[in-house]
């Protein structure tokens, strides 16, 4: 363990969670309000989501000259990527790097899993305990642990049967897995299933992917980065910085004004046919109406669903991997490096769980309906309990025994997915009801942190000892929450973990905000304006 100076009486802020959300608020409170802080972490080091997705072929979908923290000028001048969508890898190098700059370290606990969080209402301050059990207090909390942190295993009759080793993506294991000579399979074929596996069949002796939803996937066309497009990059950050402030998604490209009614069908192809090339999330944005128009969405589905006919060649495999049944964009789209050409290989098996489900996991692998499959290793792609599962794992006891777990039950209340009702001074970065996993999450996270230093750095000013929403506000919000969903087509699709649809017995309540950060950062910026008014200040 590090050593921070435990001074457990009284730390103004905790901070839970060193990714990029906890690294910059440290960095806001400690260095700009000059306030006394500590960040709890789980893992041994920083990087957060990035810290414990180290699974083959792990890569971020946003291009790297957008990945990356705008807040100072000198760390965009000194930090320099080395590929289009920078790996996992790598972002944890930047990340230490962003540590090491900024002095973080020496105020971060590794190896400190909060398990519980209480409010105490006549100190007005919250304590914290550790898995060490160790006792933090502090005037504020701060829920830095990111919206995809809590890892998913289906329950799966048998697995502790299993006598090969099973692994999920988004806890893998540091030195990671060797795949050589080993009959591999893979459970799940979401943003993450999809880049792990053109890596598992290049190592694996045999790798079969058990797929029940069949999912879309544009070419990444990752490369690496040229010296001139580098050189662009820094000599234009202004102009980048502006853009991904100023498009929805957070994004470094421009979402088109166009309809996809307003070109002849020659066009349409033309322009799917360049965006494919081109590859990555902007695909999406060719057209304005891709995720609001079913119609419009139609064309850019069928589009790639031929794509997927004609780059895999086994035709009972092209059949399975095309027959998606949501429109394009209503799940999180993924992107890849060869994810349909690996069903071209011939150590690569794809069998289709809806017409032969898995009925259990033996010692010896994975029985279907139809079939046995020997194997040897097991990887769980299988997705998160997001976005509310990371905090109410945290155990958080709010207002006179209040726990979140119980005002939760029926789906997150959030106002501005900011601040819930009965949890005085507990903000919660990139929570439920805000932008975050619809956005370049860097972005959504540096307006975050901003305006809760504000917040914070104004009742200080101020004197004030509880700032807390109201349940009109947050449902007011959630109102707003759902308006904005359903202008889009995203809550149509029944099976998605933006509704927590993946979890058995989790509340189907649509998340994310869909309005878009720009919008979303001047709401906020309103509230602030207008002191906070819309809290209720004690
Ligand atoms: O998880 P998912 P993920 N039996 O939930 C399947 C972000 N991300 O880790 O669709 C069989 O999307 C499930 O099937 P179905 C990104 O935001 C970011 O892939 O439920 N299968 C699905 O195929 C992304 O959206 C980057 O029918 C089961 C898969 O497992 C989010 O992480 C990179 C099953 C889960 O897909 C989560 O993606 C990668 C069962 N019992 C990911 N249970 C970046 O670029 C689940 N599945 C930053």
């Amino acid at each position: 363990m590090n050593q921070v100076k435990l001074n457990k009486k009284d730390y103004d802020a905790i901070i839970v969670g060193a990714g990029f959300s906890g690294l910059y608020q440290l960095i806001c409170l400690r260095d700009q309000l000059n306030l006394n802080c500590v960040v709890l972490e789980t893992g041994d080091d920083v990087g957060g989501t990035w810290y414990w997705n180290r699974y083959p072929g792990a890569r971020c979908d946003t291009e790297s000259h957008a990945y990356s923290y705008y807040f100072s000028d000198d760390l965009l001048k000194e930090w320099t990527w080395s590929e289009r969508y920078p790996g996992h890898a790598e972002i944890r190098r930047y990340m230490n790097f962003v540590a090491n700059k900024f002095d973080l370290k020496k105020d971060i606990l590794f190896q400190q899993k909060v398990t519980s969080a209480c409010f105490n209402n006549d100190e007005n301050n919250w304590n914290v305990i550790t898995n060490s059990k160790i006792e933090f207090k502090a005037k504020f909390l701060i829920s830095a642990v990111g919206c995809l942190s809590n890892t998913n295993i289906p329950n799966i009759k048998g697995l502790e049967d299993f006598e090969g080793k099973y692994y999920h993506t988004g806890n893998w294991p540091k030195n990671g897995v060797s795949f050589a000579g080993k009959n591999v399979g893979q459970i799940g074929t979401g943003s993450t299933g999809i880049q792990a596996v053109p890596v598992i069949a290049e190592e694996a002796k045999h790798l079969t992917v058990f797929q029940r939803t069949a999912n879309y996937s544009i070419p990444a066309r990752n490369k690496p980065l040229t010296s001139e497009f580098k050189k662009h990059v820094k000599e234009n950050s202004d102009l980048y910085k502006n853009l991904v402030k100023r498009t929805p998604n957070a994004h470094p490209f421009e979402i088109s004004k166009r309809n996809v009614a307003d070109v002849d069908p020659d066009e349409l192809n033309e322009i799917y046919e360049k965006a494919w090339e081109i590859g990555g999330l902007q695909f999406r944005a060719v057209f304005n109406d891709l995720v609001t128009n079913i119609k419009a969405n139609k064309t850019a589905s069928d589009f790639i669903k031929k794509k997927i006919r004609e780059t895999v060649s086994n035709k009972k495999f092209a059949s399975i991997l095309s027959d998606i049944d949501h429109p394009y964009a209503g799940k999180r789209p993924p992107i890849d490096s060869n994810y349909f050409e690996t069903f071209n290989r011939d150590n690569v098996n794809l069998v289709d769980l809806r017409s032969e489900p898995i009925e259990l996991i033996d010692r010896t692998g994975i029985k279907t309906k139809k079939n046995h499959f020997d194997l040897d290793i097991i990887v769980f792609a299988t997705g998160y309990d997001a976005m509310t599962g990371p905090l109410i794992n945290m155990n958080i006891t709010g207002k006179n025994g209040l726990k979140l777990n119980d005002v939760w039950k029926e789906g997150p209340k959030t106002f501005l997915g900011l601040q819930i009702p009965g949890f005085p001074n507990l903000f919660t970065i990139t929570g439920p009801g805000s932008p975050s996993v619809l956005t370049n999450m860097p972005m959504a996270i540096e307006q975050h942190v901003e305006w809760i230093r504000d917040c914070i750095n104004y009742m200080n000013k101020k004197d004030y000892s509880t700032i807390e929403t109201d349940i009109n506000s947050a449902e007011k919000w959630g109102d707003e929450v759902n308006s904005v969903a359903n202008q889009t087509l995203l809550p149509t699709v029944k099976h998605s973990w933006y509704l927590g649809a993946n979890i058995p017995g989790k509340p189907r309540v649509f998340m994310p905000y869909a309005g878009g950060l720009p919008r979303y950062t001047e709401v906020c910026d309103k509230i602030k304006n207008n002191k906070y008014k819309d809290f209720i200040l004690n």
